[in-house]
């Protein structure tokens, strides 16, 4: 699987070296790279962004940068791509939307800064047959440009890869798996910690009680997160 992220702030992703996913770019179980778009912007000032016709606050992104980058990317690889545009107008990231995503071969985030692309990128590549076009939000809430969501996106999905995570077994007990279960409280040694004993059915040694307690406290604990709602 190949990650692209199209950017004016490269640096952003940094953080990807680092811990598991790092460990799985460094044995190509992935691969990841970033396009500065600020490369694909002319004139003297390789200006990326204007004044929205209309009116308004803030800037836009040129779509003449954007459009040179993306062909770019179609150019220099073969093949069908999952283009995403993240966006706090998109559809909001969950679990499911990470699993279908992590089959690509090739996922390309067109990260988008000030208050958003001329909306033409979008409607341009939409048709293209080698583009399966996503807009993506990862939450009900703004933050300041793609990056920050595109990090998010690829740490959930890099880690359902085959061989980036160390145990796959701890794909299928973990909270948001396929039937929606939270995760089970989890205890580690001291027994007992600042008067805090650990649930004693845990010692028991007995396996069948401990999996009916696991699930019971699952279920405790998604009510709770319910009624927060
Ligand atoms: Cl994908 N981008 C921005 N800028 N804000 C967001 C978002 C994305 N998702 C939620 N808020």
């Amino acid at each position: 699987m190949k990650f692209t992220a199209v950017t004016i702030f490269p640096e952003y992703f940094a953080p990807l070296n680092l811990s598991l996913i790092g460990k799985a770019i460094e044995r190509e179980a992935l691969s990841f790279e970033t396009i500065d778009l600020r490369e694909f912007a002319t004139g003297n000032h390789r200006s990326v962004d204007d004044s929205p016709y209309g009116g308004g606050a803030g800037m836009v992104m040129s779509p003449e940068p954007w459009g040179a980058a993306i062909d770019n990317v179609l150019a220099k690889n073969e093949g069908e791509i999952d283009l995403i545009f993240p966006t706090p107008a998109g559809k909001v990231f969950n679990q499911r939307i990470a699993e279908s995503l992590s089959n690509s071969n090739h996922l390309v985030f067109a990260c988008g800064r000030y208050e958003g692309i001329d909306a033409r990128v979008v409607e341009f590549y939409r048709t293209n047959p080698r583009i399966r076009l996503h807009e993506i939000s990862i939450g009900d809430y703004v933050i300041n440009g793609g990056e920050g969501a595109t990090l998010v996106m690829i740490e959930a999905i890099a880690r359902l890869i085959p061989g980036v995570i160390g145990n796959p077994e701890s794909l299928l007990e973990e909270s948001h798996n396929e039937i929606g279960e939270l995760e089970y409280p989890v205890y580690t040694k001291p027994a007992t910690w600042r008067g805090l004993p650990v649930p004693e059915v845990l010692l028991s040694g007995n396996h069948g009680a401990i999996e009916n307690w696991r699930k019971e406290a699952a279920r405790k604990r998604k009510e709770g997160q319910d009624r927060r709602e």
